[in-house]
C-alpha cells in the first residue's frame, strides 16, 4: 500500500494528519506538482483526474478523494474515531466537515488558485475576479464559525474530528492565499492554536 503525496499541498496533508492521528504509517510516493508530475502519463494512469492524494492498495486498487481515503482508514482502524460514533455525532461531524470544505476550504483554494503566479499553469484560465468574489464569503463563514466555537471546543463538538483536520488545513492554506483570520475572531484563533499544537499537525 502507498500514498501518492503532494508535499505542501493541502489535500494530501489532510490525509497525512488523519493517518498521524490514527498512528498509522505507510510509504509515501512524492508527486511533484511544481513540475506537473501529476499530469504525466504515469500518474494519469493512477488518477485520471490528475489530482493528489491517491491511495494505492496492495492489490492495485486506487482510491482518490481525501475524505474517501480517510474513511477507508477509519474502517480499517476504528480507533481513535475521527468520523464520530452514533447516529447524531456521525451526522454532526459530516455536516461540519462538509460546511468547512464547501464554504471555507474550497473558497480559500479558489483565492489561491486564481491569484498565485505559481498556479498559472494548473488553473487555466486564472480569473482574479473570482478570487475577489470569494473573499467576503470566506470572511462571512469565519464569523459564523467563530460564533459556533464560542459554544464548543472543536469544529463539530467536544471531540477532535476529521472536521478539525479540514479546518486546520484550510486556515493554514489562507497564508499562501494572502488571507488571514481577523484578530477579533478570538474563538477561531483559539481553536486553530489548539489543533495546530497537536503533533499530527506537523504531518
Ligand atoms: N477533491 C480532492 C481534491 C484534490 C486536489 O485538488 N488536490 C490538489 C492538491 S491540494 C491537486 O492535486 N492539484 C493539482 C491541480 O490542480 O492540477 C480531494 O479531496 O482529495
Amino acid at each position: 500500500m502507498k500514498l501518492y503525496d503532494g508535499g505542501r499541498a493541502p489535500n494530501p496533508r489532510r490525509v497525512r494528519i488523519f493517518l498521524a492521528e490514527k498512528g498509522i504509517s505507510l510509504p509515501l510516493e512524492p508527486v511533484d506538482l511544481g513540475s506537473l508530475q501529476h499530469k504525466s502519463p504515469a500518474y494519469r494512469a493512477i488518477n485520471p483526474l490528475q489530482r493528489v492524494p491517491a491511495l494505492e492498495l496492495d492489490d492495485g486498487t486506487v482510491l482518490t478523494e481525501s475524505i474517501a481515503i480517510c474513511r477507508y482508514f477509519e474502517e480499517v482502524q476504528p480507533e481513535p474515531a475521527l468520523f464520530g460514533g452514533g447516529a447524531l455525532e456521525i451526522a454532526r461531524i459530516e455536516m461540519w466537515n462538509r460546511r468547512l470544505e464547501l464554504h471555507f476550504f474550497a473558497l480559500v483554494a479558489h483565492v489561491f488558485r486564481h491569484t498565485h503566479p505559481a498556479m498559472q499553469e494548473m488553473e487555466q484560465p486564472q480569473v482574479p475576479a473570482w478570487a475577489e468574489a470569494n473573499k467576503p464569503r470566506i470572511a462571512e463563514f469565519l464569523r459564523l464559525l467563530d460564533g459556533e466555537l464560542q459554544q464548543r471546543r472543536f469544529a463539530a463538538g467536544d471531540s477532535y474530528s476529521v472536521a478539525d483536520i479540514t479546518g486546520l488545513v484550510a486556515v493554514d492554506f489562507m497564508k499562501p492565499a494572502k488571507l488571514s483570520v481577523p484578530e477579533e475572531l478570538t474563538n477561531v484563533r483559539r481553536w486553530h492554536a489548539e489543533i495546530s499544537a497537536r503533533p499530527s499537525a506537523k504531518a
